[in-house]
């Protein structure tokens, strides 16, 4: 490997080019894209200023000028490109879900660590500092014993029958959507900043919008609630929405404790909200010193703010990091890959039989 990492990006959808700003940000190299076609990709790789089209996905995979392989494409391809890529010995990203089932994404798991490649699945939302902020302040016992953890993914682009996406067909996005897509989301950032594990839940889901075109029927679930307990006696509840108005990417959560509540929310993610019983105090990025924070969480001085895309440039920034042997703090990988298809599946066998499960 030279001194840039050099990334092939599958798929050049919306994150696909979301995945080569991180790789430029991140000092790397597009250095090829493959898509749907070999026409598509070429349209791509000029879109995108790679350095070359390939003719496939496979190509992409066993070309020589790739280190690591970043897979965006619909979800029903992740599971069978992250093994070929890892059994060709690559660094893989890889977007959510990993798989469409559990025992694709457990098979994916082993393969990984058979052939020990470096792996991410990029579970972005760890990378506001704000999070990372709150995560210490719960570590360091400032919130003390946690309760109750509770909070939303809300969104509106799938809240009109006239929107149609490849994610709302079970066959291509898989049997799950919104908790697939988003759900998993709340569920990876409130177990990463909690140190909790959701041990058992019961789940409801419902699809809105029964028929998004002439001859579809709907079969995944456009909305998703959420009870649960926690491995360490906490108790909780999440509603997941791609149909809610003016609701555009809003991700939410509390965590509140015998001492103090402590509040995220994705879309003002430059400060935290931390309430004890005599005051309620909004915290602004970056006035808190964390000693062992890394430089990429923070790129711009406070008030210059941290959005989704830096979020995305520091994950394939520690991607990049373990690629070169060095040690990262927290980056997400095939294994919350497959944490977030155990949780899909329980949501969708606890909705399915209208009962508690537990989480494996
Ligand atoms: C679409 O719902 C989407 O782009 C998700 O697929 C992402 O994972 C989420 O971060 C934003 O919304």
């Amino acid at each position: 490997m030279g001194d840039a990492v050099r990334s092939g990006i599958i798929g050049a959808g919306f994150i696909g080019n979301v995945h080569a700003q991180a790789v430029r940000a991140s000092g790397g190299i597009v250095a090829a894209v493959a898509d749907a076609t070999p026409e598509a990709a070429m349209a791509a790789a000029a879109r995108m200023g790679a350095r070359a089209a390939a003719a496939s996905a496979e190509a992409l995979i066993e070309s020589d000028d790739v280190d690591v392989v970043h897979i965006c494409t619909p979800n029903n391809l992740h599971a069978a490109l992250a093994r070929k890529a890892t059994a060709a010995g690559k660094a893989v990203i890889c977007e959510k879900p990993l798989a469409t089932t559990v025992a694709d994404a457990e098979e994916v798991v082993d393969l990984a660590a058979r052939h020990g490649v470096v792996n991410g699945v990029p579970f972005v939302y760890r990378y506001y500092q704000t999070v990372r902020e709150a995560r210490m302040r719960v570590q360091r016992g400032d919130v003390g014993p946690l309760w109750v953890l509770h909070g939303s993914y809300l969104q509106d682009w799938l809240s009109s029958s006239a929107d149609i996406n490849w994610r709302v067909d079970a066959a291509v996005g898989g049997s799950s959507r919104a908790f697939g897509d988003i759900g998993v989301h709340w569920c990876d950032v409130v177990e990463f900043v909690s140190g909790h594990r959701i041990s058992r839940l019961v789940a409801q889901t419902k699809t809105a919008i029964q028929s998004r075109d002439a001859t579809t029927r709907v079969t995944t679930e456009d909305l998703a609630t959420v009870v649960f307990e926690t491995d360490q006696g906490a108790i909780g509840s999440l509603v997941v929405s791609q149909v809610s108005p003016g609701r555009k990417n809003r991700l939410w959560f509390s965590m509140d404790g015998a001492d103090q509540s402590i509040a995220f929310d994705q879309e003002q993610p430059e400060t935290l909200w931390v309430g004890a019983r005599s005051q309620a105090t909004v915290v602004p990025r970056g006035v808190t010193p964390m000693p062992s924070a890394s430089p990429l969480l923070a790129p711009l001085p406070p008030g210059h703010p941290q959005g989704y895309q830096d979020c995305f440039n520091a994950f394939v920034g520690d991607v990049y990091a373990a690629v070169r042997g060095e040690a990262v703090d927290g980056l997400p990988a095939f294994g919350d890959g497959l944490r977030a298809a155990r949780i899909t599946q329980a949501v969708l066998d606890s909705a399915e039989h209208g009962r508690w499960v537990d989480v494996p």
